[in-house]
Formats: structure tokens, C-alpha cells, sequence
């Protein structure tokens, strides 16, 4: 009996065993069964744990990219403004973005916080050319590369930015330059040009102004006899353009540094009751959609294009500079021309 006893303990033990084991079994291979949850899981404890954070890898190998841009003064920033903030979502970055409104210092200060912040690679347009040299030793210094878009710095040492992605500025005015000389081949008077240039010290306002010149210098009948900053806003292109008009009684032709200051001359041209684009003779840069639509209206006669999408090219960029790939300090963008007639065909495939 006792014996009997005895095996009925031992069998109860067993089967109390039993279930203990079937019982964890059972839980374990119901995470093994559901890699679903068990994959949602860790995500969580990640977070709650810093220690199992470090190894996260989605979350911490995001790209951080500081971009500080110019300003929103033109069609052509916002396209630009557009282009990036549409390719660095589309890169996966992580996008922080400010906006200097056409000031320097506000744009130094964006640098210095994005170097504060620890991103990994800081873009911006330089407002300006000059001045950049201390912030851009600052990021030198924190380990960031820097990648300039849009516009160029004077900076003689070049190693304190990685490359320039932008379009020849230079280029682009020797382009409206070589029209109008050609326009005007047979003239033998003087051709009264005003010229409204861009943002005082800025690349693109010196560099068409310079090729532009280089090019009308060899036909001396072509005189430039006014030119001004409207910092390349279609208020200011108003302005300066009526105070032109008032000045001058025989202006044959308007040279805007860009589409909206001819904007904004146009209207002060009509509301002096004259025909722009006949009575003067108008070429501008950019080629946005507004200044397609004028052009093909015939009140802008020639347009050199000047090509804002640069956000593909610039995510690119950060990419390589990241996986430490060599990439060329200098990138041209490549860019057309257009008359009255060609902007008349293109503008419904314009896309900004
Ligand atoms: O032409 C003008 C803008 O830097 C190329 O800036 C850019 C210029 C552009 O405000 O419209």
C-alpha cells in the first residue's frame, strides 16, 4: 500500500511538472509563432531602454541634413525651396530648414545652430559671396561637410566646403547678352539699356551683370545709361522700374537679373502707357511659369533659364559625401534659352 502511495505522489508530481513545462513551452512558441509581434516587441523596448536604443538601427542612421535657405523673394526660391524639402523627404532625411529672409546674419546664425545640433551634412545659398569664411571654419572644425546650393561664396580656401551645386551665373549673362547684340546687329544709333540687378554682393547678381557686360562691350552702340539693385523682388522691380522711367525718356531695353523684378517692371511699364516687350525691349533670367506666361504674351522677349530643381542632385551629393565617395567641387547645371515663340511651346510642360 505504502508502495502503491508512494508511485500515486511521484505520478501527481509528474503531471504537475508537466504542466508547468507545457505552460512556459507553450508561451515560447507562441512568439516563436508570431514573428510579427515579436518583431513590434523590441521596437518598443528600444525606445524604453537606451542601451538596446544604440542599436536601432532605422531610427539612428536617418540622415540629418541643415539647410539654410536664402529667403522666399522669388518664384524661383520657392521652386528651389520645393525641390529640396520634396528630395530630402524622398531621400528618407531628416529635413531641418530655415529661412534668412535675404539676411546674412540670420543664415550664419541657422549654420551655427545646425552645427550645434550635430546633423550630418549642412547645405545653404549663400545670401551673399563674402563673409563665410568664420562659420564655415566653425563647421570644418565639428566634423560637418558642407555643401554649397545655388550660389557661390569668395572664399579663397575651398576646403572648407565640399562642392557647389549651381548654375555658371557668368553664363547665363554672356547667354542675354549674346541675344540682345544679335537683336540690335543692324542699328546704328544708340540702344538705351536699364538694367535691374539682383541682391547687392550676391553671386548671381554679380556674375550677370559681369557676363552680360563682357558681351555688349564689343557693340558700342549698346549703353547701359542706368543700373540698380531691386534685390530680385517683383515690389522693388516696380519701384526702381518707374524711377527709370521717370529719369530716362529713351529706354530701348530692360536687362533684369531675373523674372520677377521684369514682373514688376512690366506693370510699371504699362502704367506709364507704354507696350513692354516693343516699346521695350525686355530680357530677364529665371524662366519660371510667370515669366513664361509673359513671355509667351510677348512682354518679355528672352529668357535665360536658370534651373531651381537642385534638390535631386544635392541629396546625391550628401549621400556620396557620406559613404566618403569623391564628387567633383564643382557641379554645372545644365540649362536653355527661350524666345516669345519657344515659351508659347513650352509652357504647359513648365513645372514651376
Ligand atoms: O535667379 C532669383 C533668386 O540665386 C539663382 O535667386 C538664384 C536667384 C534667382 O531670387 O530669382
Amino acid at each position: 500500500m505504502i508502495q502503491v502511495r508512494k508511485s500515486g505522489y511521484m505520478l501527481a508530481i509528474l503531471v504537475i511538472l508537466m504542466l508547468i513545462v507545457t505552460a512556459c513551452g507553450g508561451n515560447n512558441s507562441n512568439n516563436n509563432a508570431s514573428p510579427s509581434s515579436s518583431a513590434a516587441a523590441p521596437a518598443q523596448g528600444e525606445k524604453a531602454s537606451p542601451s538596446e536604443s544604440a542599436a536601432a538601427p532605422a531610427a539612428d542612421k536617418k540622415v540629418t541634413l541643415g539647410f539654410a535657405q536664402v529667403g522666399a523673394e522669388s518664384g524661383w526660391r520657392s521652386a528651389n525651396t520645393k525641390s529640396v524639402q520634396e528630395s530630402a523627404a524622398e531621400a528618407g532625411f531628416d529635413l531641418k530648414f530655415s529661412d534668412a529672409q535675404q539676411k546674412q546674419e540670420n543664415q550664419i546664425k541657422a549654420i551655427r545652430s545646425y552645427i550645434q545640433q550635430k546633423v550630418d551634412v549642412i547645405s545653404f545659398s549663400p545670401v551673399v559671396e563674402s563673409g563665410w569664411d568664420t562659420v564655415l571654419k566653425e563647421a570644418k572644425d565639428a566634423g560637418i561637410p558642407v555643401i554649397l546650393t545655388d550660389r557661390a561664396v569668395d572664399s579663397k580656401d575651398t576646403s572648407l566646403y565640399v562642392t557647389f551645386i549651381g548654375s555658371d551665373f557668368v553664363e547665363e549673362g554672356r547667354r542675354a547678352g549674346k541675344w540682345l547684340v544679335d537683336k540690335f546687329k543692324d542699328e546704328k544709333g544708340d540702344v538705351n539699356i536699364v538694367e535691374l540687378q539682383g541682391t547687392t554682393g550676391s553671386a548671381p547678381a554679380i556674375d550677370r551683370k559681369a557676363g552680360f557686360e563682357e558681351t555688349i562691350k564689343s557693340s558700342a552702340n549698346l549703353k547701359v545709361i542706368a543700373s540698380q539693385t531691386a534685390e530680385f523682388t517683383r515690389a522693388k522691380g516696380k519701384e526702381v522700374m518707374q524711377a527709370f522711367l521717370k529719369a530716362n525718356k529713351d529706354i530701348d531695353v530692360l536687362y533684369a537679373h531675373n523674372d520677377d523684378m521684369a514682373l514688376g517692371a512690366i506693370q510699371a511699364i504699362e502704367a506709364a502707357g507704354l507696350k513692354p516687350g516693343e516699346d521695350i525691349i525686355i530680357i530677364s533670367i529665371d524662366g519660371v511659369k510667370d515669366g513664361f506666361v509673359a513671355a509667351s504674351e510677348g512682354k518679355i522677349n528672352f529668357i535665360v533659364e536658370c534651373n531651381p530643381l537642385l534638390g535631386p542632385q544635392l541629396m546625391q551629393a550628401v549621400n556620396d559625401v557620406l559613404a566618403g565617395k569623391e564628387i567633383p567641387k564643382r557641379i554645372v547645371t545644365e540649362e536653355g534659352v527661350f524666345t516669345s515663340e519657344d515659351a508659347k511651346r513650352e509652357l504647359p510642360n513648365r513645372q514651376y
